[in-house]
Parts: C-alpha cells; sequence; structure tokens
C-alpha cells in the first residue's frame, strides 16, 4: 500500500460512502473566497459554503490572522470557574445581534452539541420553576438537529431514526413536516400554502398534555433535508401555539443563522423570536469549530435565581469559548457587518431567485424552491434507485468545477454571501448542462 492509500484507509469519514469515495477520492487542497482548489489542480465553485458554513467566502485574512494571533497569544483556556476576555466580548455581540430577549449565550463546540445545550437548558428551564412534569420534546418530521441521541431522538429523519431507535431519549413526538408539493411546487420565497401544518402541534398538546411538553424544536428553513421553505405565516402560528401552551420555542438556526437568509437569522428575517436559538458554522465562517446556544433574559435568570449557590447548570464543554474560536467569531462578525454581508445576501435574494427558477424546465425537475441565498431543486427519483439521480448531478457537477449538496434526489445550494452573479449563472448553467445529460 502506498502512504497516500494507507492514510485514506485510516480514516473513517462521517456521513460519507467510505468504500466508494475510497475508490475515487475527490480532494480540496487549498481554497480562497469562491473558490476551492482539488488536489489536480482544478478550481471548483463553492456553490454550498463548505457544509453551510462559509457565509464570507474563504480563508479570508481577518480571520485568518485572529487565529493566528490568538494562537500565539492564548492558545487554551479553562472555560470552568475561569475566564478570558473573548469569550465575554463574543458573547455580548453575539446577543447585540439576537432579536428580543435573547441576550445570553452558553458558547459550544458545534450544531450538535448546541442542540443538546438548548434541550438540556429547556429541560433545566421548567424545573426551575416548579413545572417538573415538563419533560416531552417534540421535533418535526424531516428535522436534522445534528448526530446527538438527542438531536437524533427530536430530529426527523427516517434513517437516522431507525438506525438508533433503540437508544434516543423516551417520549420524544414529533409534529408533521411542511412539504407539500402538490400545493407549493416552485414557490418563489415562502410559500403560500400550509400555515395550518402549524397546528399539528395542537394535535400533539392534546395527545400528551401540555403540562408534558418542555419544548418544540424546528428548523426555521429545514436545510438538510432538502430546502423546506416555512409557508407563509406558519412560524408565527408555531410561536402562538407555543405562547398560549407555555411550551420554549427553539429555532436551531444552524444552517439559518448569519445572514443565509438575508437578515442576521431567520428569526429576524421573519420576525418570530423563539426562546432559544441554536447556533454554530456560519458563527466562525467554519474556521474553527464552535456553536452557541442564545437564551432568553428570563430563562437564565430562572435558572440562576432557583439555584440556591454553586454551579446552576451541570453542563458545558471543555473548549466551550475556546479562545481560537473566540478569535475567529469576532473577527467574522467584525467581516459580516463590515462588507454588510447580511444585506448583501438580501439584495442578491431576487437575482438568485430567478436564476435558480431557470431550472424548472429542466428534465426530471420535480421542484425548485429557494429563499434568501438558498435553494432546492428537487429531482425525480430513478425508479427502484432512490438517491442515484442526486448523488450522479452531485458528481457530475464537481467534475464540471461547481460544488453542490445532494440529500437524496434533492440538490441545495447555499453559496457564499460574496457570490457574485456571474457565479451564480455559473452555478446554475453548470448544473443545468448536467441536468440535461
Ligand atoms: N442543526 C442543524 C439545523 C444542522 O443543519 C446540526 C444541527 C449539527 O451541526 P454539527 O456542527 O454538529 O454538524 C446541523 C448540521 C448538509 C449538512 O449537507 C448539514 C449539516 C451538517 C453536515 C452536512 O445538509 N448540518
Amino acid at each position: 500500500m502506498t502512504d497516500t492509500a494507507a492514510a485514506l484507509e485510516a480514516q473513517w469519514m462521517p456521513f460519507t460512502a467510505n468504500r466508494a469515495f475510497k475508490g475515487a477520492p475527490r480532494m480540496l487542497v487549498a481554497a480562497k473566497n469562491m473558490h476551492y482548489t482539488a488536489d489536480d489542480g482544478r478550481r471548483i465553485l463553492d456553490g454550498t459554503s463548505g457544509l453551510w458554513c462559509v457565509n464570507a467566502g474563504h480563508c479570508r485574512e481577518p480571520i485568518a490572522q485572529a487565529i493566528a494571533s490568538s494562537a500565539l497569544a492564548l492558545d487554551y483556556a479553562p472555560g470552568f470557574q475561569m475566564g478570558h476576555p473573548q469569550s465575554f466580548e463574543l458573547a455580548r455581540r453575539l446577543a447585540e445581534l439576537m432579536p428580543g430577549d435573547l441576550d445570553h449565550v452558553f458558547f459550544t463546540g458545534s450544531g450538535s452539541e448546541s442542540v443538546d445545550t438548548a434541550i438540556k437548558i429547556a429541560l433545566a428551564y421548567h424545573r426551575a420553576r416548579g413545572d417538573v412534569s415538563r419533560l416531552r420534546l417534540i421535533g418535526r418530521q424531516r428535522g436534522y438537529h445534528g448526530v446527538g441521541l438527542s438531536g437524533i431522538s427530536v430530529g426527523g429523519i427516517e434513517n437516522n431514526r431507525r438506525t438508533w431507535s433503540q437508544h434516543l431519549l423516551p417520549g420524544a413526538d414529533h409534529i408533521r413536516h411542511t412539504h407539500d408539493l402538490a400545493r407549493n411546487a416552485f414557490s418563489r420565497g415562502q410559500p403560500a400554502h400550509g400555515v395550518e401544518f402549524a397546528d399539528d402541534l395542537e394535535r400533539v398538546v392534546a395527545l400528551h398534555g401540555a403540562e408534558t411538553i418542555a419544548a418544540v424544536i424546528v428548523e426555521p428553513m429545514a436545510g438538510s433535508t432538502g430546502v423546506l421553505v416555512p409557508p407563509v405565516g406558519y412560524l408565527e402560528r408555531l410561536r402562538s401555539i407555543c405562547d398560549r401552551h407555555g411550551i420554549l420555542l427553539i429555532f436551531d438556526e444552524v444552517i439559518t443563522g448569519f445572514g443565509r437568509l438575508g437578515a442576521a437569522f431567520a428569526a429576524t428575517a421573519v420576525g418570530v423570536t423563539p426562546d432559544l436559538i441554536t447556533l454554530a458554522k456560519g458563527f466562525t465562517n467554519g474556521a474553527v469549530p464552535m456553536g452557541a446556544v442564545g437564551v432568553r433574559h428570563g430563562i437564565y435568570h430562572a435558572v440562576l435565581e432557583s439555584s440556591e449557590s454553586g454551579i446552576e447548570l451541570f453542563h458545558g464543554y471543555t473548549y466551550s469559548g475556546h479562545p481560537l474560536a473566540c478569535a475567529a467569531g469576532l473577527a467574522t462578525l467584525d467581516l459580516y457587518a463590515n462588507e454588510g454581508l447580511f444585506e448583501r445576501a438580501a439584495s442578491l435574494a431576487p437575482y438568485w431567485e430567478g436564476a435558480v427558477h431557470s431550472l424548472r424546465d429542466a428534465p426530471g425537475v420535480l421542484d425548485v424552491r429557494n429563499m434568501g441565498l438558498v435553494a432546492g431543486i428537487e429531482l425525480e427519483p430513478r425508479s427502484g434507485a432512490p438517491g442515484a439521480r442526486g448523488y450522479e448531478t452531485f458528481v457530475r457537477c464537481f467534475e464540471r468545477g461547481v460544488l453542490t449538496r445532494a440529500t437524496g434526489d434533492i440538490i441545495a445550494l447555499s453559496p457564499p454571501l460574496i457570490v457574485a452573479q456571474a457565479e451564480i449563472d455559473e452555478m446554475v448553467g453548470v448544473l443545468s448542462e448536467v441536468l440535461a445529460t
């Protein structure tokens, strides 16, 4: 075995068909702004911001320099019973950006950890108020909340759940998803039909009793399961049902946070404020792993004040508020603000919408949907081979120099917010050529 082949063998790759990949690897060796460089020297236009995280484009100098300076000045600082100034500064900056009275921040190392953390905080909140029967967690079909066992419990990806079904949190249940091809195919932006899907929460409340439900967690726009855009009025109605029944509403904004929908958060874009918000990915522009949970004022204070003394919340990670991640986070928030990238995403969205909807008449396209700088192109599955058309589309686009992401037979596009109109045309052009074959 060559060294390269041995190295390929040693790594068990995440969410990858290991055997197929190792037979025909796709290797990235460098990146700058809108492009990756592959190991054969080809430039690949990044249509997906890596995995939905590099919102400001790749290898941005201010972020790289902030990380380098921090690595030389303070590489690591314990976060338990100690602190370092940059984590407090970053919490303050994030609190300023979050809507309403979401004004406290708990740091994590990833989106999955953020979900676990938000769920624990929701449970701790009800316990702190003496509402001890509120233990049940409600997710949504086709939701993705990372790979922790709590995230899978509230998640709604069937394969994921079946694989781990014996090990999930007890008492989790799900409301129905919002996907409705029959009524909403080829909607531009938020679809007109489906506000009533939120009423499915009333069914779950009637079934279990509101007094047993701690929280509902949803992605405002579901990303990984194929770009499911919330129908007009849906999130507003979910909010009001939660309020009526004393149920906390958690928005999982790991993908939608930091400008993806043309505002700081989906919550800001649609004007619906959740009780807890989970973040990761774009928080550091993907440059250092980091996540966070945004928490409403009253939740933080209820938990703190119910605790007589000592540690109020039995939770935290070695890498909560890691100095390099905080340096990257501060530099990233500065870059978003200095370059007006959230506003840029909003102003590009109409062009983006027009471009992606031009794929409507390509062969095998069942739906095109979009919101902010995200698009989902749903393809007709080949009979007997679900996912094959999506995967082949991804591979062929890659061969032609454009990075897309396939989930089953749905192609997702979510370029960095610095994307130029000509690059949008290139992405859509390549996809259109590939679909035509
Ligand atoms: N919540 C949401 C909404 C996510 O999209 C997570 C939690 C978990 O984050 P971590 O950092 O633990 O992976 C995610 C992750 C894809 C894709 O191609 C999406 C994610 C991760 C990898 C690939 O759609 N989302």
